[in-house]
């Protein structure tokens, strides 16, 4: 069930084949010290791990995604310190993930919260939710992708201006942008992450891992090889029985009855 009482600073649950990760560090707006991310990555590599999970959701709280980085563990951080140690390494293997993941957004996403969020495959955002990279004002720069994810979503002009200046944006403006998904009511919002994550869950899994692989390859690599890594997976559904089964099922007006998931 992926209950985990061990973890201080999350909590898990599966449930129809959907995992679910909320942050849980409230005293500090789910702030992401070096215990949470390593839980995070943790438990999010269980759930990618289980063949029963088809989609993974990721929440905070009511009033903050997570607000960034722990500013006050970074506080007193030297050069070397942050060379050497390279505290938020781990979310490299979040990007490893195979299987989607929901980043389900209400109140602030800044900073590495933001990062976070676009490290996620579907961002589903709050009309509370409020987004942007305002290390500028701390003296930093953003760390974990900021400024690499940010233009490539909402383009380089927007990005520079947010990541420049460390103004915030609201959903609405997230929307338009093509930050989020989809805008849904805050008091909506898991309801609808939940509705999403069992959608995807009840697919075929080899082919969800491919639709997600070829669509990081768009992100992370030039349109030549997203077209020749698209072209290769998609000729391998051939090779799967839910390639036959879902055909099929078209043609016999049914739904599909997918084997591996
Ligand atoms: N780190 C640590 N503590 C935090 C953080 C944070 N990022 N954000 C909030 N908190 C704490 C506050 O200090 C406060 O604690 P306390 O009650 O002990 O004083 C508690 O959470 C509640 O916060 P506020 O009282 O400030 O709540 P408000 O509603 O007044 O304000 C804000 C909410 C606007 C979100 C405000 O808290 C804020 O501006 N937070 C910081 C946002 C920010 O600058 N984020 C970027 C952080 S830097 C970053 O993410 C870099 C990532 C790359 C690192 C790469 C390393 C390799």
């Amino acid at each position: 069930d992926h209950e985990n009482t061990e973890y201080r600073n999350i909590l898990t649950r599966a449930e129809n084949r959907v995992g679910y990760i909320a942050l849980n560090r409230p005293e500090a707006l789910n702030a992401l010290n070096r215990a949470l991310v390593g839980e995070l990555v943790t438990a999010a590599r269980a759930f990618d791990d289980d063949p029963g999970i088809g989609a993974i959701v990721v929440t905070g709280s009511e009033k903050a995604f997570a607000a960034g980085a722990d500013i006050k563990e970074m506080a007193d951080q030297s050069y070397v310190d942050m060379f050497l140690d390279d505290p938020f390494a781990r979310f490299g293997e979040f990007g490893r993930l195979r299987t989607p993941v929901i980043a389900a957004v209400a109140g602030y996403a800044l900073g590495g919260g933001c990062e976070l969020a676009m490290m996620c495959d579907i961002i589903l955002a709050a009309d509370t939710a409020v987004f942007g990279q305002p290390e500028i004002n701390l003296g930093v720069i953003p760390g974990i992708g900021g400024t690499q994810r940010l233009p490539r979503a909402i383009g380089a002009y927007k990005a520079a201006e947010l990541v420049l200046t460390g103004r915030t944006m609201a959903a609405d403006e997230a929307e338009r942008a093509g930050l989020v998904s989809r805008i849904v009511p805050a008091a909506e919002l898991l309801a609808e992450a939940t509705r999403v994550g069992e959608t995807i869950a009840a697919k075929s899994l080899p082919v969800v891992y491919a639709a997600k692989a070829a669509l990081r390859a768009a992100q992370e690599t030039t349109l030549a090889q997203g077209l020749a890594s698209e072209k290769q997976a998609f000729t391998s559904a051939f090779a799967l029985e839910d390639q036959t089964e879902g055909m099929a099922a078209f043609r016999d007006k049914r739904t599909p009855q997918f084997r591996h998931r």
